[in-house]
């Protein structure tokens, strides 16, 4: 495997070379794709903090990705942790008064406290993962200057924030919140193919390899395509893209083009939604806490299966435009369960629309649930 830590594209060009015959007979094959993953669109006039150099670009559209380091400013970062803080004594405050736990931990540190609960009470990290709260803290990060300037090279300048956002809550050596191979595609509806939407995956430690960074398939969003994924992965609600398809239909070749993208504090990690990635498991002693959030055009499909609306954050017509969060901060039911009962809120069961996109081949108890939902979910679109 390859591996990656910010602004080198040179080593990576040679393998980028060889690929390129695999990619021109998919050319012949599969047009028209959509370019919107290969194409830079005209870039700013202006020149702004933070901005991707030529060499970045270059690499976001054809490698799919980029790692750029030193990128935000730490003081977002920590306070970002100070609200995964406040998240987790929330959590074990709701654990305690339900009598899950009988421990509270307050004595333990941001990178050990989550895992003390998750001893407690298995599942306590899923729980926080689906939460789906949305402090201020992350609004910050989300909207600020050096990452909406990043944004606007890769969509234009109409920009809006995506609904699917996480916070990955990577205790030590679980398998549930270590995701197997996938395009972000996948999750949504097959429109989303057609839509660039770019991702930052931002780490709140230096991540790396022995504490589950994330691996990419450079070049896999090439073809265009979105590959038969299978639901779900071991005992998790993630999908997963077969071996198979990734060499063969994503021309991937597993012994040259993975990547693994060690993203150190402060630096962010660029996708976009038709990469094939994965992130390895945390084989440390530390939580590898880390947000992906996405923007794309507030004028095209989510793909969000008609459940929330995008947020526009930045826009040509008005340079003074203020966020309207409204959206992003709906009941904090969890964002593919949107009317899940309070005592759910506890249950580290996740189910979502997905589910229903790919064939189902291997069932545990996140799937089970899954037809009592699909009408939820039908309905709801229905209404909409
Ligand atoms: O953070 C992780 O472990 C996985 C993140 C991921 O797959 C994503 O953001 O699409």
């Amino acid at each position: 495997m390859g591996r990656e830590s910010g602004r080198n594209p040179s080593k990576i060009r040679k393998v980028e070379d060889e690929a390129k015959d695999r990619y021109a007979y998919l050319k012949i094959k599969q047009d028209p794709r959509p370019d919107v993953y290969t194409k830079i669109p005209p870039q700013p006039k202006e020149k702004k903090p933070g901005q991707l150099n030529e060499g970045e670009l270059e690499q976001y559209f054809e490698r799919g990705f980029v790692v750029v380091n030193n990128l935000l400013d730490t003081s977002l970062l920590d306070k970002a942790r100070e609200a995964v803080n406040r998240l987790v004594d929330d959590l074990a405050n709701r654990l305690f008064d339900a009598g899950k736990i009988k421990n509270k931990h307050e004595d333990k540190g941001f990178f050990e406290r989550l895992t003390y609960l998750d001893k407690e009470f298995p599942g306590a990290a899923i729980v926080l993962l689906k939460g789906g709260v949305l402090p201020k803290e992350f609004k910050d990060l989300w909207s600020c200057d050096v990452l909406l300037n990043v944004v606007e090279q890769l969509i234009g300048p109409e920009i809006a924030g995506h609904p699917l956002w996480n916070l990955r809550t990577k205790i030590p050596e679980n398998e549930e919140l270590t995701v197997p191979w996938h395009q972000d595609n996948a999750y949504l509806e097959p429109c989303s193919l057609e839509v660039l939407q770019a991702t930052a995956w931002i780490p709140l430690l230096d991540a790396n390899e022995k504490n589950g960074c994330m691996v990419m398939a450079s070049g896999g969003h090439k073809p265009g395509t979105t590959a038969t994924h299978k639901c779900c992965s071991g005992g998790t609600w993630y999908v997963e893209i077969p071996e198979v398809e990734l060499t063969d239909k994503l021309c991937i070749d597993m012994k040259k083009d993975l990547i693994v993208c060690e993203v150190p504090y402060g630096g962010v990690l660029f996708l976009n939604n038709a990469i094939p990635h994965k992130s390895l498991q945390n084989h440390s002693d530390k939580i590898r806490y880390s947000l992906d959030l996405r923007w794309q055009r507030p004028d095209l499909p989510n793909g969000f299966y008609g459940m929330r609306e995008n947020v526009l954050m930045r826009t040509d017509k008005d340079p003074n435009h203020k966020i309207n969060w409204e959206n992003m901060d709906a009941p904090a039911a969890y964002k593919w369960q949107p009317d899940e009962a309070e005592e759910d809120k506890l249950s580290p069961t996740v189910i979502g629309p997905w589910m229903h996109r790919w064939e189902i081949v291997h069932h545990n108890r996140h799937t089970k649930p899954v037809n009592d939902y699909r009408t939820k979910w039908e309905n709801k679109k229905t209404k909409d």
